[in-house]
């Protein structure tokens, strides 16, 4: 389908409402699809989390991923990690709570939520694409001490579809920021997951109240719908990069 200035777009059956998004303008984010987070043995079960929480989110992102690739959008996946000298870590997140180990710790996939380390990679359900974007982030949010806006803003990009982990966690401290940045983002409530049921419920609640407060959600079958009506060669025709 297309919009009024003749670009292709899909409407996304959403809460609270359905939205029209301009594929060529949007992007999707996965957020810390890490094994730190969703294997046994790193930072998320270092916590006291049970990490087989989390698995539930890789088949519905896996399936927008595909979608994303075969019509040409642009993908981007964020890494939650602090450099080896711990230098780009705050002592009070390091010190925080009594976990088995700490960041920088050895474990059994190399130090935790270090970058460079085996803990550290995406998950190989989801491993990124040479040609996609791999954002390193020292915090919770995908903004802060990173080059997300700008190679969001670099590539056009207004509307996000947004999947990942935790939901309450970096998902909504992304979410939160980008709306504040004037993104319009569609939350993949499927596609995100945490270690406490309760809180990825509210986590996506807190995003679509009051009108869509931070954004929108929808589920991976209704992103799928609208990015099928698209045709690859719709997109990938009018594609630059
Ligand atoms: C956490 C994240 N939960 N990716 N990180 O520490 O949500």
């Amino acid at each position: 389908m297309k919009n009024s200035s003749g670009a292709s777009q899909g409407t996304i059956t959403a809460e609270p409402e359905p939205i029209d998004l301009a594929w060529s303008t949007t992007a999707l984010l996965i957020i810390d699809m890490q094994r730190d987070f969703l294997e046994p043995g790193g930072f998320g079960e270092t916590l006291g989390n049970d990490v087989s929480q989390l698995a539930r989110a890789v088949q519905p992102i896996g399936a927008v991923l595909a979608a994303a690739r075969d019509i040409g959008m642009l993908v981007v996946h964020t890494r939650e990690g602090h450099l080896p000298d711990l230098s780009d870590a705050p002592p009070a997140k390091i010190e925080r709570g009594a976990p088995r180990s700490r960041i920088g710790d050895p474990g059994p996939m190399g130090r935790i939520l270090i970058r460079g380390e085996p803990g550290h990679d995406i998950i190989s359900e989801l491993y990124p694409l040479d040609s996609e974007i791999v954002i390193d982030k020292p915090g919770k949010g995908a903004f802060y001490a990173t080059e997300m806006n700008d190679v969001l803003t670099k590539y056009g990009i207004e509307n996000l579809l947004v999947c990942g982990v935790t939901t309450e966690v970096c998902v909504n401290t992304t979410v939160r920021e980008a709306n504040d940045r004037g993104y319009r983002c569609v939350v993949i409530s499927d596609g995100c997951a945490s270690y406490f049921p309760e809180f990825h419920e509210m986590g996506l609640k807190m995003i679509k109240a009051q009108g869509g407060i931070f954004g929108w959600v929808a589920d991976s079958g209704a992103v799928l719908k609208a990015m099928q009506m698209e045709t690859s060669s719709n997109l990938k025709a009018g594609a630059s990069r």
